[in-house]
Parts: structure tokens; C-alpha cells; sequence
């Protein structure tokens, strides 16, 4: 017997899929009109966007923080050229608002950092200071506190240049890095992420480099004293005590000390360049790593710094819009999530289509030992990465998508499946869930240090994740006892109005529309009491007009838990659950007619909403693919239960 049989009152029973939900009455008339139709020209649409080498790759598109700190960086580096200044002055114009701010995310509020780099960016491209476009711009950073106000990333970026004083910055210093994996704080309690960007953001503090510029941004400064420090008895406070160490120590270095921390943080980043000459694959440890090297005494033309260019010009769009750069690239996600929509559609795995995506996949595979590692010592390298070339950090979420994708598939994958499942089993959390890149990464002090006023610092499970980890091992029936240890991760990190968080993806409509058919996979049937909450919670957020919607806000305010324009994303999302949980209900019906009515005539959505999350509350990212493949997924299985499939949700019948 099952260890969980007792816990869940009887009503799951490990592997039990063959019950679950029945759709009732599988009449196959109740598709609302145009459901097949409409999926035909999604799938058509998604078929025509592959690649010739067998990947996807939409645009990965974030905010004018990336575009702006691109000429900082090229000015600082010296190659800051007229082409490029231009191209980018011309995107970060045409994404201010009539208001003259720039927000982080479509429709967001004003961000003062984002609206302050990009004025910066501008004043450097030479846009006259009295030009109305930057006046209102100036109105709006002096009215939310100026420079003074900004984020620790804006004042650094200013410092460089002389526009601050690095006396004012928070130090982080490289002897950070002679501290030991089992110390608190050392570089392996940070998420990937952060650890490069701060591994190099220490050499760069400790240069403390000022590198002028025919320009002033005294304007765009309100004078307002720093804020009063925290309470001694906070961790904020203490932290800002040391800091206030730290900011002596800086002034008289121990030589030998510095030295050797300087020469390990150099060996540290230049051991992690990828082959496509990124760090991470993602724009901040890139161009801090470019910036921390080349203080090093790196020239320009030495083939890291060379690659390290080469690459950020493989992320930079050109178009008539004007120039921008990807704060990442998502071939791998993209690929995965499109087979999985092809499949569910219905398409042959023997078809010229899927192999040649599965071929590729499985030519991404990851077969180093990265930073992971650390934690897992003894754990063998597998599984596959978020981007092109990103060996140092293959990741569980794209990992057991590529796993659902590749299940059906009768390809021979030379042992890349077997040894996936071995690394995500490994990396699974002592609590039973499953974060991103590393294991156990929960050091919440880590967000106290002053110097990270911006972004998510730690990697913990999250429900999404551990949602794809179980639907992927449960589908294909592996390792039970794993995947059972994460079912009840899942039933325990519930929240208390039915649905689940979205670390990465925004956010409740996230969670809810990717754990509801993990759970049915799992074998949880749909009477469950979780699933029956979290099917009303569902009913309970669609809008009137049939569709869901999410407004990024929900990561800081609960009173948009839920709630936003209607997106075909984001109702795909929720259709995915309610197609596993009650197929035959006016609910999903009236999704799927939303779908169904906003289509374009190409087969495709709009969706200028952000949809997908970098860091809660403070990094958003619109992956232009999410519009097309999860309807597509949606409106298949939706399809498959109409056309009488016996399962409401599942994935077991794709390859048929
Ligand atoms: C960033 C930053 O730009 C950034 C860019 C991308 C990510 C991480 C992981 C994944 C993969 C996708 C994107 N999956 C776990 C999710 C799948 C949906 C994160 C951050 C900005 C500021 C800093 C990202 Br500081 C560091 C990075």
C-alpha cells in the first residue's frame, strides 16, 4: 500500500489514471463551433514557425533596461558606435508612454529605474535635455524620488560614469568569495542567476572604475537625504551596520587578501563563459562579466571578451521597430512546449515535424556538471537548458517539459531520457518539490543584504516546476516514490483560496492551469477536495467574456489574484484545467469560444500582455510563443474529449 493512501482519505490511489476523470457525457457535439477549425489554423500556424534544424525561437521580449544598459555598457567598453546608438534610441522611444515613463511590463506602472536608465540612454544618443519627451520623463523620476530612489543596479550603472558616487552604493566585496559552500551567504546560497551577476559584481566594486561622460544627470536628483537606517534588531539593520564596515574596509583593502579574491572571482567567471560566449545565457551576469573582465586587464580583442561580444550580437534584433537585445533566448522552452502542442493536436511522432524537433532536443542535451553540482556532487550530469548553449545551468522545468515531449516519441535518444529522469530525481528538494537550477537553494537571508533591492535572490520549489516534474514522471510511469513525494508538495503548498502560485509564469492562472493536470496525471481524481477548489476558484475568475486574465500586479497586490484582461495565454492556461477537471462544463465552453473568437486570421493570438515571469514583481517577460502553443495545447485536448477521448486532461493518448 501506498504510504499515501491514508493521508488523502482514500480518494487517490497512486498510478490510478485508468479511472480518473470521466468527461460525462462525451457527446462530441459540444465543442462550440470552430474549435477544430480554429485549432487547425493554430497548428498550421505553429508548423510554419519551425526552424530548418527542428527548434522554435519567438522573441523574448522584456523592457528598455536591457537596450539602455547595452549602450552603457558599449560606452564604457569604448565601442559604442553611431549604428547602434541610433537603433536603440529609436526602440526606447517608441516604448515610451504618453506620460513620458517606461514601465517593465505592457501597461505596467511607471518603474523609476527603468524610466531613468532609459532617459540616460537617451541623453547619450543625444536627445536634447529640454526635449519635451524627456521633460515629462525628468516630471515623473523627480515626482517618485529621483536617482536617490532608484534601484542599486540604476546607481551602479550611473556610477560607472561619474553620474554617482560609489561611496553611496552598498559594497559587496570579492572576499565574498573565500567563503565556504556551508557559510551563509557564500555565492552558492544565491540562485544562479544572482551568483554570476554578483560574483562579477564584486570585482567591478572593488575597481570602483568612474569613466566620464559629456554629461550630467544632476537634474534628475531630488537632494533627499538617504533614509534612516533600520533598527539594529532587523536583519536589515545589522546588514546595513556591516555595510557601514565594509564601506572602511574598502578604503584600505588588505592587499594579499583583495588580490587573491580578485584573481579566484576572475577564474570563477571565466571557468563559466558558455560556448556561445554568454554568461548564463542571460543579460546581467553578461555584461558584468564583460565589464569585470575587462577591468581585469582583459583587452577587447582576448577571445573571451571577443566571444563575449559576438554572442550579445546574436541577441539583438534589428527591425523597423529599431534595435533591441533579448535579456535571454528561449530555443529550448520554445521547442518542447511546441511538440507537446503538436502532439496533443493529434500529430504523428513519427512525422518529419516532431523527429526533427526531437533530434534536435536531443542534441541539447546537457552532459557537464555545472553549479548544480556543488550541491549534488555525486549526481551524473542530464538534462537540457533554457537556451542554445547554457551547459553550466540545465534547469528541472525545461528539463521534465523535454521529458513530456520526448516521452512519446520513438526516437533513439542514446540514454538522454534515462539520464534526465536520473538528474531531476536527484535534484529534488528535501520537502519533496523541485526549484529551477539548484537544490535546497532557500536562503532567505540572502534578499536581507542591502545591496539587492531588485529581483528574486533565491531558488526554492516552486508549484510550477514541481507541477511539470510530476505530470512528466507520472505520464510515463517513472519512479513512483519520486514523484508521490512531490503530489504532496504539491497538495501542501495549496493556497487557501484553491489555486497555486506561478513562480515563472504570471501567476495563480499560472500555477493553477499547470498543477490541476499534474495532479490528474498523478492520478488524483477529480473529486479530490484540492481540485475541487481549485475548479472553483477557476469558475470563480473567469471573466465575463469567457477568457482569464492575470495582472502582474497579483505578485504584489492579492486583490489581482485572478483577475486581469482576458489573455490567450493565460486562458489556455486555465482551460487546461478545467478540460482535466470538468470538460463538459459551460465553463470551459465559454473558454474555448474565447478562444476561438479572438484568433487572428493567421492562425495566432495578440497578446501584448506579459505573461511569463522572471522575478515576481520586478522582471517580467513576454514570450511571443506563449499566444500560439498554449492554445493550441488547450484547444487540442479540449478537442480530444469532444471527439470522445476517455480522459478529460491527459497527455497519455497523444502519440496515438
Ligand atoms: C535577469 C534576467 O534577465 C533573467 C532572464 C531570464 C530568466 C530564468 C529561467 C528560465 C527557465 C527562464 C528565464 N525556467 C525556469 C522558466 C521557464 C518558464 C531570469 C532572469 C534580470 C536581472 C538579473 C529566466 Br539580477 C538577473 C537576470
Amino acid at each position: 500500500m501506498s504510504p499515501l493512501e491514508g493521508s488523502l482519505s482514500g480518494v487517490w490511489t497512486p498510478g490510478a489514471r485508468a479511472g480518473t476523470p470521466t468527461p460525462g457525457a462525451a457527446s462530441g457535439g459540444a465543442a462550440p463551433t470552430g474549435a477544430r477549425g480554429a485549432l487547425a489554423r493554430a497548428v498550421d500556424a505553429l508548423v510554419a514557425m519551425q526552424e530548418p534544424a527542428g527548434y522554435w525561437k519567438a522573441e523574448l521580449e522584456t523592457n528598455v533596461t536591457m537596450d539602455a544598459e547595452d549602450l552603457l555598457l558599449r560606452q564604457f567598453l569604448g565601442i559604442r558606435g553611431d549604428k547602434e546608438t541610433e537603433g536603440t534610441a529609436t526602440w526606447i522611444r517608441a516604448n515610451q508612454r504618453e506620460d513620458g515613463t517606461w514601465a517593465t511590463f505592457f501597461g505596467g506602472p511607471p518603474d523609476l529605474s527603468t524610466t531613468i536608465e532609459a532617459y540616460v540612454a537617451l541623453r547619450l544618443a543625444g536627445d536634447p535635455r529640454d526635449a519635451a519627451h524627456l521633460r515629462s520623463a525628468r516630471q515623473f523620476i523627480l515626482d517618485a524620488g529621483g536617482i536617490e530612489a532608484s534601484r542599486v543596479f540604476t546607481r551602479i550603472w550611473l556610477a560607472l560614469f561619474g553620474l554617482w558616487r560609489w561611496d553611496d552604493l552598498p559594497v559587496l566585496p570579492p572576499e565574498l568569495m573565500f567563503f565556504p559552500p556551508w557559510m551563509p551567504l557564500n555565492i552558492y546560497d544565491f540562485g544562479a542567476w544572482a551568483r554570476q551577476t554578483v560574483v562579477a559584481l564584486t570585482v567591478v566594486g572593488s575597481y570602483r572604475p568612474v569613466r566620464p561622460i559629456p554629461l550630467s544627470v544632476d537634474e534628475l536628483r531630488t537632494g533627499a537625504p538617504p533614509p534612516a537606517p533600520h533598527p539594529v534588531t532587523t536583519w536589515p539593520g545589522v546588514f546595513e551596520r556591516l555595510d557601514r564596515v565594509l564601506h572602511r574596509y574598502e578604503r584600505h583593502p588588505i592587499g594579499p587578501l583583495r588580490r587573491a579574491a580578485l584573481t579566484r572571482a576572475e577564474a570563477w567567471i571565466v571557468a563559466r563563459q558558455e560556448a556561445d560566449g554568454s554568461w548564463g545565457g542571460i543579460q546581467p551576469p553578461w555584461v558584468y562579466s564583460l565589464m569585470a573582465l575587462e577591468l581585469r586587464g582583459y583587452p577587447l580583442d582576448h577571445p573571451v571578451m571577443a566571444a563575449g561580444l559576438a554572442g550579445l550580437d546574436r541577441f539583438t534584433i534589428w527591425d523597423d521597430k529599431g534595435r533591441r537585445l533579448e535579456a535571454c533566448q528561449s530555443p529550448v522552452w520554445d521547442t518542447v512546449l511546441s511538440m507537446l502542442a503538436l502532439e496533443d493536436a493529434g500529430m504523428s511522432v513519427e512525422s518529419e515535424v516532431l523527429e526533427r524537433a526531437g533530434r534536435w532536443v536531443i542534441g541539447e542535451e546537457v552532459t557537464l556538471r555545472g553549479d548544480w553540482s556543488i550541491r549534488r556532487p555525486d549526481l551524473a550530469p542530464g538534462g537540457w537548458a533554457f537556451e542554445f548553449a547554457n551547459d553550466n545551468y540545465p534547469d528541472v522545468d525545461d528539463t521534465a517539459v523535454a521529458l513530456l515531449a520526448l516521452n512519446p516519441l520513438t526516437l533513439d535518444d542514446g540514454g538522454a531520457i534515462e539520464r534526465a529522469v536520473a538528474w531531476v530525481e536527484g535534484m529534488q528538494c528535501r520537502d519533496g518539490g523541485w526549484g529551477a537550477f539548484d537544490v535546497d537553494n532557500t536562503r532567505a537571508l540572502c534578499r536581507e543584504l542591502p545591496f539587492f533591492d531588485f529581483g528574486e535572490l533565491i531558488d526554492p520549489p516552486s508549484a510550477d516546476v514541481t507541477a511539470h516534474v510530476v505530470e512528466a514522471f507520472a505520464t510515463a510511469g517513472r519512479s513512483p516514490a519520486t514523484y508521490e513525494r512531490g503530489v504532496r508538495w504539491l497538495l501542501a503548498h495549496q493556497e487557501p483560496d484553491g489555486s497555486w502560485f506561478g513562480r515563472w509564469g504570471v501567476n495563480h492562472v499560472y500555477g493553477t492551469g499547470a498543477v490541476v493536470p499534474a495532479l490528474v496525471a498523478a492520478g488524483v481524481p477529480a473529486r479530490h477536495p484540492a481540485l475541487d477548489r481549485a475548479r472553483r476558484w477557476l469558475v470563480d475568475h473567469q471573466n465575463p467574456d469567457g477568457g482569464f486574465g492575470e495582472d502582474i500586479r497579483s505578485y504584489t497586490d492579492p486583490s489581482w489574484r485572478g483577475r486581469g484582461v482576458s489573455t490567450a495565454s493565460q486562458t489556455a492556461w486555465a482551460l487546461l484545467a478545467l478540460v482535466a477537471l470538468d470538460p463538459a462544463s459551460p465553463s470551459t465552453e465559454r473558454a474555448v469560444a474565447w478562444l476561438v473568437d479572438h484568433q487572428e486570421p493567421d492562425g495566432t493570438w495578440d497578446e501584448p500582455q506579459y505573461t511569463g515571469t522572471g522575478f515576481p514583481g520586478d522582471f517580467s517577460i513576454n514570450y511571443h510563443l506563449y499566444r500560439l502553443v498554449f492554445p493550441v495545447m488547450a484547444l487540442a485536448r479540449y478537442c480530444r474529449w469532444a471527439a470522445g477521448g476517455r480522459s478529460g486532461g491527459g497527455r497519455s493518448g497523444a502519440a496515438s
